[in-house]
């Protein structure tokens, strides 16, 4: 949109008056924070109507990204970005004396997911909005976010992310599109006369299920999308009077109970928690979402057999996986369909990503549970695994243990991704390598009985968050040099290589990332009162702690250099300042026990005279999209040293990449198309290959004791861990020391620790020579434009969904 910095001012004033009747200059930041928001709010909600009516006129095809968690961040300052008056609304408010960083930081950043999953759906959000396809999202409004983590004594501390609290500017609360979800009660097939089955489900449950929504802007394309999360409410006590009564005891038990249901979002990532109120949580909002979508469809007018051809959802992993039976009860049961006719259309209309092979982290629902809290939809997929089974009777060559492998409903549970393969026309995975261990590796057999279900999206982010709006200064020098027309055609950043061994360039890049740098050390100073040399290397991890991520081999490096610092006179090395950000699952014990490792050895080495500075290691709490954002700049090394084979893709690799660090490597997920994009001499790759790994694994492991009686660099880290040389880690040094050579080194972190610190090694020495660091600083950022989330959702348009853009 166009507007002039004096119509802002005047709408931004009148807006202060009509809030709080007062003035702009009596106003505090927090008043200034939300007359903007809904100033802004305003602007977005012509467009919003507009692209609603214009996805109509022209019968385009809606996507509805099915998904437990999205994981948004702030949203003024993307939203200002890509409505185009970013500027113009800094510089009036400049000249108001006001400063927009400052108004910017008062908005509560909505943690409404875990890690990757989450922001993943975020970035494909902003992606779809910015290129004119008709993407929404669907999932759950929870009143409390991802926890808030403390550190006390070194240890993680949770507390509730009450991010409601205040207003929340951008949503919008739609109780006349409020619907109904049933949960208990029976159900069975009463035979009638005529012979046939008639769907029956009695003594259930109703739940209230609000929308509220909120705008998804596109990128100066006047497209404004939705994203629809549901809240669970009581509906009338009438309703579903509470068991015991409906004296004011019961009602009020009843109605905590039903809010529970989008009370708070589950904690864990890549990990499966099989509580009932999850599966509340899952068919909560994916029933809510396909009865909406099934009443929009049928106001077009269009016979639903059209359905697929005007409507695809997508499940983003298997937590939305009952939206399959959900649309086959609705096409049946309410809108009387048969069975094949039904199928047909759930088929067409569903596709499915998966985020991960590891087997924890599998959905099976126990038969029991869901008998309980969704009979009807039980009924639904005996019938769907009935029939799978059934369509194997004709077919010789299919051997009878592939079919029990493979179907939905066996020992006593059901498996949410067999449901989803077997119901979708479409399964992905997030990265190359990621994809091929799916065909070969986890649904080998899947991939045999469908091989043109199969395909792969590699993952993206959205360069307008993670470049434009975190890192100013770069887009600034981008455009400088090669133009601005990267910010529409991300792939357009590949121009800047030719400005690899340009002085100024080269100087450029070098001066901003110190500004980063140095605006991260004075964070880092005020937050944990520690002093960090902005010219010391920055050398940053930060994701979930989980366990084959190996937080643990970053940190026991850094043991091993403090051991080398202080008993070695010969050892030298450049200051390097280690920062850690992650969050652990609070029932993750082993995962608390590496934050507190690692605060406990930040603690030792910062204050060690002995080490002179050359290391400082920096835990940041709280990490999440904001800290991201502000982090995420100031990195030369980007640690991505997952265990080969267990990191579907990563996509902090890509935000890293972007903003000119060097990516430090095993080839895990996305960090083989790293690798292929940017050159083998602008990346730095260690560790065993995934042949190895897979190799070891199949044959139980390896021997890690050997190993630590081999290696001395190994047996005097590891000592060291046990012996009271590193103070106050008793308990958790003690279980490290354990899971790595009683419990066999699950995840290889001593089997590459040699190849690691070769590749550390590797790393200094690039980085002594600057023009050389420089340079591939420049060819990383050159070559991240493929990993645009642009380019994904393109690719899922074109190959999954079948949808077409409209604008661009
Ligand atoms: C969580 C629960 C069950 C199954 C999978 C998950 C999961 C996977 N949560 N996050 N992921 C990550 O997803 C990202 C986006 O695709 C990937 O980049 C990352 O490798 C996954 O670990």
């Amino acid at each position: 949109m166009i507007i002039s910095k004096a119509q802002f001012k005047k709408d931004f004033q009148k807006k202060m008056l009509s809030l709080y009747s007062q003035e702009v200059e009596d106003s505090s930041n927090s008043e200034k924070y939300f007359a903007l928001g809904y100033l802004v709010k305003d602007y977005i909600s012509e467009n919003w109507a507009k692209t609603a009516r214009k996805y109509e006129k022209y019968g385009e095809k809606q996507v509805y990204y099915f998904s437990i968690e999205f994981l948004l961040g702030r949203l003024l300052g993307s939203n200002l970005l890509n409505l185009g008056i970013r500027n113009t609304v800094n510089d009036a408010l400049t000249e108001m004396g006001i400063d927009l960083n400052d108004i910017e930081k008062i908005e509560v950043d909505p943690g409404l997911g875990n890690g990757g999953l989450g922001r993943l759906a975020a970035c494909f959000m902003d992606s779809m909005a910015s290129n004119g396809i008709p993407g929404h999202g669907n999932g759950i409004r929870y009143k409390y976010g991802l926890f808030q983590q403390k550190i006390v004594g070194g240890y993680q501390i949770e507390l509730p992310e009450n991010w409601l609290r205040d207003a929340n500017v951008w949503e919008v609360r739609k109780p006349d599109h409020a619907v109904k979800v049933r949960f208990y009660g029976d159900a069975w097939m009463k035979p009638e006369e005529d012979g046939e089955l008639t769907p029956i489900h009695t003594g259930y449950q109703e739940v209230l299920a609000v929308p509220y929504d909120t705008p998804l802007v596109g990128y100066e394309n006047k497209t404004i999308n939705t994203l629809r999360l549901w809240s669970a409410e009581i509906d009338s006590v009438d309703s579903g009077i509470p068991a015991g009564g409906s004296s004011f005891r019961n009602v009020l038990s009843y109605k905590r109970e039903i809010e529970s249901i989008s009370e708070v979002l589950y904690p864990d990532d890549s990990n499966y928690e099989g509580r009932l109120l999850r599966l509340k949580q899952e068919y909560f909002f994916v029933s809510a979402g396909v009865q909406t979508i099934l009443k929009q469809f049928k106001e077009l007018g269009l016979p639903l057999s059209e359905f697929g051809e005007k409507v695809a959802i997508h499940i983003n992993d298997t937590h939305p996986a009952v939206a399959i039976p959900e649309l086959m009860r609705l096409l049946m049961d309410e809108e009387g369909l048969e069975w094949e006719e039904a199928w047909r259309i759930t088929q067409a209309t569903m596709s499915y990503t998966n985020h991960t092979i590891m087997s924890e982290a599998l959905e099976k629902w126990p038969i029991d549970m869901m008998k309980q809290l969704l009979p009807r939809i039980l009924l639904i997929i005996q019938e769907i695994d009935r029939r799978y089974r059934e369509s194997f009777v004709l077919s010789t060559d299919i051997n009878p243990s592939v079919i029990e492998r493979t179907a939905i409903i066996s020992d006593g549970y059901v498996k949410m991704a067999h449901l989803c393969i077997i119901g979708s026309h479409s399964i992905n995975g997030v990265a190359k390598l990621h994809t091929e261990l799916l065909k070969k590796q986890e649904l080998k057999e899947f991939y045999q009985l469908y091989p043109y279900k199969f395909n792969n999206k590699t993952n993206g982010i959205t360069h307008r968050r993670w470049l434009m709006l975190a890192n100013p200064e770069l887009a600034a020098l981008l455009d400088k040099t090669i133009g601005d027309s990267w910010r529409r055609n991300p792939q357009d950043l590949k121009l800047l290589k030719r400005y690899k061994r340009d002085d100024n360039v080269q100087s450029e890049i070098q001066r901003i990332k110190l500004a980063n740098k140095t605006r991260l050390a004075e964070y880092i100073k005020a937050k944990n009162g520690i002093t960090v040399d902005p010219n010391s290397i920055f050398d940053i991890q930060v994701k979930r702690l989980h366990a084959y991520k190996r937080q643990l081999l970053n940190a026991l490096h850094i043991l091993y250099q403090y051991i080398e610092l202080v008993t070695n006179p010969e050892f030298d090395m450049l200051p390097r300042t280690y920062i850690f950000g992650a969050k652990a699952a609070p029932g993750y014990y082993y995962a608390k026990e590496i934050i507190k490792f690692i605060n406990a050895l930040g603690e030792q080495v910062n204050n060690d005279p002995r080490v002179k500075d050359k290391i400082k290691v920096v835990f940041l709490e709280n990490y999440g999209v904001t800290l991201a954002e502000m982090i995420i700049p100031a990195a030369e090394v980007s640690e991505q040293i997952s265990t080969t084979t267990k990191e579907a893709s990563g996509t902090s690799n890509m935000k890293f990449m972007m903003n000119g660090a060097i990516t430090l490597a095993t080839l895990d997920g996305a960090n083989v198309e790293i690798l292929e994009e940017v050159g083998a001499p602008n990346i730095v790759i260690f560790g065993m290959s995934e042949q190895e790994v897979l190799n070891y694994y199949r044959n139980g492991g390896y021997n890690s004791r050997e190993l630590y009686n081999s290696d001395p660099r190994i047996k005097a880290v590891l000592d060291s861990l046990v012996n009271g040389f590193i103070k106050d880690i008793a308990t958790e040094g003690r279980d490290i020391f354990m899971s790595l050579i009683d419990y066999n080194d699950e995840f290889f972190v001593l089997k590459d620790f040699d190849s690691y610190l070769a590749a550390q090694k590797r790393l200094e020495d690039l980085y002594k020579d600057r023009f050389t660091w420089n340079k591939m600083a420049i060819e990383n950022i050159s070559s991240s434009g493929v990993f645009s989330a642009d380019v994904t959702v393109k690719q899922y348009a074109a190959g999954i969904w079948d949808t077409r853009m409209i604008e661009r």
